[in-house]
């Protein structure tokens, strides 16, 4: 290759490059910038069977190939147009031709790049910068040729590529900074809206509820949420130092930190929690918003080989429970709860919530998950408990109010667990007739509490106390059992009672 043919390759290269560099510098790697852009139309172009191939050969790797190539093949088209561009603009005009061969130059490479992004304020600087180097190499080759007249100067090319290269890596650099400086604000604008979201839900929740004194609210305060933990005070944990581990039957292991579990996409969801210990009457049930990420996107990213198979989850307190994969379908790890961050109490830093099961199975502090073959049972198995499965439906009555005029009112909340909550009925005469209670709007998410209430209005051939009951009608149509039993070892069963004296 003769010095003149290897300064144009040189010229060439360092232009299209420069010109890359200029575009990552401004937009990183957002849509705007040229080689995503250009990289997105490459694998439109490519046949769908090779770049399935690509991607099952070289995996999370196959992107940046892609981007890679995309980003050579670029530079020499945007460095090759720019040149050609260049030379066209100073072989046309007499004199002080370099500015009519910047101009072209610069003019070519928008109309190649445009079409490209879409964006014309995305390629006027690269497009500028690419016919500057062009010029910048002529200018420094022309000044040798006055000397030697034949061949471009050697010394002034290589201070000319030191300077192109210098130039890159400052571009370079400025990208790496914006791209970070961009994930961040767009990380802290998206949590920020989920927790304006989980905010307006718990508002919209009290919004739905009724109206009456000593009613239990639609969501329990922070403070007023039950807490049943094995230990008298929650292990303390530092997230940053939090990890959480995902191993056994996986093709693939993984060990998250809080950075990356926060990383997954995140969800609100209304939910009630209620311990295996609560009687009829307990106070061990309550509903929150919750914030997380769905269990499925790490199980997923993790390969689970057996759909049929259990998951053991741990908790830092070494509490542990086995439950079958298909319970953690719709489960999800919770970092929220009410618009703030999960406390220590409910499981901080993230904590397991199970549709449809008892609150045990929501392991809090949660620290690993392997996956299993078979059942291991868990904690409360261990000491003679069941209920692996559905929570039973309750009503509870929280209040009796009597009024001003007369009439008693009571107040409650009942819950059915997935099934959701059709309806409270009440009976005031022993379970002979029954009549449905007012109940509160329901909550998007079935399972959840809600609230009732029904008032008596004495009249005269009454007698003088009420026998009242109280039962859960779930949203299959199902009548909550009337039968008592206590919590242990299957979860409490039997309807609301209560005997009220006329006065
Ligand atoms: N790690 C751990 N998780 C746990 C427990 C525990 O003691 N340790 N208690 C369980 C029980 S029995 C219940 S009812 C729920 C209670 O959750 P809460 O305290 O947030 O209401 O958490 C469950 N998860
Ligand atoms: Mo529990």
């Amino acid at each position: 290759m003769t010095d003149r043919r290897l300064v144009a390759v040189v010229t060439l290269l360092a232009a299209g490059i420069s010109a890359v560099a200029t575009s990552f510098g401004i937009y990183a790697t957002s849509e705007r910038f040229l080689v995503s852009a250009f990289n997105r139309l490459v694998l439109e172009v490519l046949p769908g069977w090779f770049v399935s191939a690509i991607i099952q050969r070289f995996g999370d790797l196959a992107l940046e190939l892609s981007l890679l190539f995309s980003g050579g093949l670029l530079s020499v088209i945007v460095g090759a147009v720019a040149l050609a561009g260049y030379r066209l603009g100073t072989r046309a005009g007499p004199s002080s031709r370099e500015p009519v061969g910047v101009a072209v130059s610069a003019v070519l490479v928008f109309l190649v790049a445009y079409p490209v992004v879409g964006v014309a304020r995305a390629v006027v600087l690269p497009a500028i910068v690419g016919a500057a180097v062009v010029a910048g190499f002529d200018l420094l080759s022309a000044s040798g040729r006055d000397t030697t007249d034949v061949s471009p100067d050697r010394r002034s090319v290589v201070q000319a590529v030191a300077v192109v290269a210098g130039y890159n890596v400052v571009a370079h650099g400025l990208g790496l900074v914006r791209r970070e400086q961009t994930q961040r604000t767009e990380r802290e604008l998206q949590e920020r809206a989920t927790r304006l979201e989980a905010e307006h839900l718990v508002s919209e929740a009290h919004d739905a509820g009724l109206d009456a004194d000593g009613i239990k609210p639609m969501i329990s305060a922070i403070g007023e949420f039950y807490q049943v933990d094995i230990n008298p005070s929650p292990p303390s944990i530092d997230a940053d130092a939090w990890t959480l581990s995902v191993s056994g039957l996986v093709e693939e292991e993984l060990e998250l930190d809080y950075d990356d579990v926060r990383g997954y996409e995140t969800v609100n969801r209304y939910k009630a929690i209620r311990c295996l210990s609560d009687d009829i009457d307990g106070e061990e049930l309550d509903t929150a918003v919750w914030t997380g990420v769905r269990m499925t996107d790490i199980l997923e990213d993790a390969g689970i080989e057996d759909e049929g198979a259990y998951a053991m989850l741990e908790g830092a307190d070494d509490y542990f429970y086995s439950v079958p994969l298909a319970d953690l379908e719709e489960s999800v790890l919770a970092f929220g709860m009410n618009g703030m961050e999960l406390p220590a109490g409910h499981g901080y830093p993230v904590r397991l919530l199970v549709p449809d099961r008892w609150g045990k199975l929501h392991v809090k502090w949660l620290t690993d998950i392997e996956i299993i073959d078979d059942e291991e049972g868990g904690y409360w198995e261990e000491r003679g408990w069941h209920g692996m499965g559905a929570v039973n439906a309750v009503t509870k009555v929280d209040r009796i109010n009597r009024l001003e005029d007369g009439r008693i009112q009571l107040v409650g909340h009942a819950y059915a667990g997935a099934r959701g909550v059709e309806s409270v009925e009440v009976s005031i005469d022993g379970g002979d007739s029954w009549e449905d209670a007012t109940m509160s709007d329901p909550l998007p998410e079935p399972d959840t509490t809600r609230q009732w209430l029904y008032e008596i209005e004495p009249e005269d051939g009454d007698p003088d106390s009420y026998d009242v009951y109280a039962r859960t009608v779930d949203g299959e149509g199902t009548v909550q059992p009337e039968e008592r039993s206590d919590p242990f070892p299957d979860g409490a069963t039997g309807w609301a009672q209560r005997t009220l004296r006329r006065e």
